[in-house]
C-alpha cells in the first residue's frame, strides 16, 4: 500500500542509501506501484526503522522528475531523483567504474575522470542536504556504502547536532591501492564526518585507520581516531549477515521442497548438482569457476550424468562497458563447455541470466549438493551464508573463496584461492566426493555460526555501538 507522507518530516532515525529498498512495478490494472526489493539489508533495517518511526532516503531508480515522500508497507520512503547525467557519472562512473574496481583489488582497471568526481560530490551533497532536512534535532543518521562516502562530513557541517553512522558493504582496500585515488584525502575526510564507521572485516577497519594516520595526519589509537576539534571517530568491523531463521523456515516449506524436487528432475536427476549464484560481476570469479568445473569433466572425473552446474548470473550494471564484455566472455565459455561436454538434452552448464523470487532461490539452494562461491574479492558474500541457512538437513558442501569476507566465519567450507585453477579443481572434486559424515560435520558447524550471527544481531550491534558513541559525544558537548 502506498500513502503519501506529511511533508514536514522530522525523523529520529534516517537511513541514507543509494537505492530505496523498493522497485517500481506495474499492477494488473495498469497502475504503478512499489514492491519491497528482495535482500537482507531491508530485512535487517526494517525493524530498526519501524521501532524508531524512521525514514529511508534513496534513489527510486529511473530518471524521473522529483517525487514526494511516501509510505510503502510501513516504510517511510524519501525518494531522491537522479538525472541521466548523474546516473552515468555518479552511479555507473565514479561508483562502479572507479571505486568498485579499486576497492576490489583492481579486479578491473579503475577509471579516473575529473567530471565523474565532480558529479560524485554533487550527488553526495544532495543526499546530505536531504538528510539534514528530514532528521529531527539530535537524531541519528545511518549512511550506507561506497556511493555516499562524502555524506558524513557534508551532513556534519550542516547538522552538528546529529549522530552519524556509516557502513561500508564492500572491502576497504590497503593503502597501496587506495593511494591511487586522486581524491583519496577527500574520501577519508568524508568518512571522518561520521561518529562510527563500520566495515565488514577488522582488516578493512585497520586499513582505514592506518590511512587516516598517514594521509590525514590524525592521531589514532586502536579503533579510534582523534580529531583536532576534540571529536573521536570509531572505525570497527561489523560483519553483515542474513535472516538465517527466515530462510531456514522458507527452505522447509512444502512448496520449496516440491520445487526443489522439480528442479532436480528438470536437470535430469544427476548424482550431484553444483550451483553458483552471483550478480554478473567480474569480482565474483564466475569465469574461472566454470573453467575449473569443465576441466574436472575433461580430466574424466565425472560426466554430465554424474554432475551438472547451474549458474545463475543476475543482470547487473548492464550499462557499464566492463560488464558487457564480461557477459560476452562468460556466455562464449558456457557455449564452448556445453559444446565440448554436453549431450543431447543434457548440457554441462545450465546458465540463467535472470533474477528470481526468494522462494526460487531457496529451492535452488536446497537442490544444490555443492555451492560454489569463488569471488576474487568480496566484502562479505551473502549467497554463501544463504546456502548454509537453506541446508536444513545438515548436508551439502560449500566451496568458498578465501577472499570473501564470509570465509572468516565459515571456516568449515572448502576454502579456495580463486586464482589457483588446480586448487579450485581439487576443491570441487573433494566436495563432490565428500562423505555424508564429513558434510554433516562441516555444515552443522556453519549453521551454528550463522544462527548466532544473523542480520538482526548485525543491525543491533551497529546501532548499540552508535548509541554508545552518541552518549560519549553528548558528554563532550555538555558544559
Ligand atoms: C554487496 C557486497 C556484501 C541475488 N540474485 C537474486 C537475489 N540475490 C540476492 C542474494 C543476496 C544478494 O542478492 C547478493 O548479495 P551478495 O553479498 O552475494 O553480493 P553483492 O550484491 O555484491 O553485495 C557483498 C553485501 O553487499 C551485503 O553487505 O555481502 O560483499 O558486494 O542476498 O540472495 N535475490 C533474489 N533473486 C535473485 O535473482 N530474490
Amino acid at each position: 500500500m502506498v500513502k503519501s507522507m506529511k511533508a514536514d518530516l522530522h525523523a529520529d532515525l534516517v537511513v541514507v542509501a543509494n537505492r530505496l529498498p523498493v522497485d517500481r512495478v506495474t499492477n494488473p490494472d495498469g497502475s504503478q506501484g512499489w514492491r519491497t526489493s528482495p535482500g537482507g539489508l531491508v530485512t535487517a533495517i526494517e525493524p530498526v526503522l519501524n521501532d524508531n518511526d524512521g525514514v529511508w532516503i534513496g534513489w527510486p531508480g529511473g530518471t524521473d522528475e522529483a517525487m514526494e515522500p511516501f509510505t510503502d508497507n510501513g516504510l517511510h520512503l524519501v525518494p531522491l531523483s537522479m538525472s541521466e547525467q548523474e546516473i552515468e557519472e555518479h552511479y555507473e562512473g565514479f561508483s562502479n567504474a572507479t571505486l568498485w574496481p579499486l576497492y576490489h583489488d583492481l579486479a578491473a582497471r579503475p577509471e579516473f575522470h575529473r567530471e565523474w568526481w565532480d558529479t560524485y560530490q554533487r550527488v553526495n551533497r544532495r543526499f546530505a542536504e536531504k538528510a539534514a532536512e528530514v532528521a529531527a534535532e539530535g537524531g541519528t543518521v545511518w549512511v550506507h556504502d561506497y556511493q555516499l562516502q562524502l555524506v558524513p562530513a557534508m551532513l556534519r557541517e550542516l547538522r552538528p547536532d546529529l549522530t552519524i553512522g556509516f557502513y561500508l558493504h564492500i572491502p576497504f582496500p590497503p593503502g597501496e591501492l587506495f593511494q591511487q585515488l586522486p581524491w583519496r584525502r577527500q574520501i577519508l575526510e568524508g568518512l571522518l564526518g561520521a561518529d562510527l564507521v563500520g566495515f565488514q572485516l577488522a582488516g578493512a577497519a585497520q586499513n582505514f585507520i592506518r590511512l587516516v594516520r598517514q594521509r590525514v595526519g590524525h592521531k589514532t589509537h586502536r579503533d579510534l581516531v582523534y580529531l583536532p576539534d576534540g571529536r573521536t571517530v570509531r572505525a570497527t568491523a561489523f560483519p553483515i549477515s542474513i535472516d538465517a531463521r527466515g530462510l531456514d523456515e522458507l527452505s522447509r516449506t512444502e512448496s520449496v521442497v516440491k520445487r526443489s524436487e522439480e528442479i532436480r528432475e528438470a536437470l535430469g536427476n544427476p548424482r550431484k548438482v553444483f550451483l553458483g549464484v552471483d550478480r554478473l560481476d567480474y569480482t565474483k570469479g564466475i569465469y574461472a569457476r566454470l573453467r575449473a568445473f569443465a576441466e574436472v569433466i575433461a580430466d574424466g572425473h565425472f560426466d554430465v550424468d554424474d554432475a551438472v552446474f547451474v549458474q545463475v548470473a543476475v543482470p547487473s550494471r548492464e550499462q557499464v562497458e566492463t560488464y558487457k564484455v564480461l557477459r560476452d566472455e562468460i556466455e562464449r565459455l558456457v557455449g564452448r563447455i556445453n559444446g565440448d561436454h554436453g549431450k543431447l538434452g543434457q548440457p554441462a552448464i545450465h546458465y540463467l541470466h535472470s533474477s528470481y523470487p526468494r522462494e526460487e532461490m531457496a529451492a535452488l539452494y536446497r537442490t544444490a549438493d555443492v555451492m560454489v562461491v569463488t569471488p576474487y574479492r568480496d566484502g562479505m558474500n551473502l549467497v554463501a551464508k544463504e546456502y548454509v541457512a537453506c541446508r536444513a538437513n545438515d548436508d551439502g558442501a560449500l566451496v568458498l573463496s578465501e577472499f570473501a569476507g564470509a570465509a572468516d566465519e565459515l571456516r568449515q567450507a572448502w576454502l579456495v584461492n580463486p586464482y589457483d585453477l588446480n586448487g579450485m579443481k581439487q576443491a570441487l572434486l573433494d566436495a563432490y566426493r565428500a562423505e555424508d559424515r564429513e558434510l554433516g560435520r562441516r555444515m552443522r558447524a556453519m549453521r551454528k555460526t550463522i544462527r548466532q550471527h544473523d542480520v538482526a544481531a548485525w543491525a543491533d550491534s551497529f546501532m548499540s555501538s552508535l548509541a554508545e558513541v552518541r552518549g560519549a559525544h553528548r558528554k563532550t558537548l555538555q558544559p
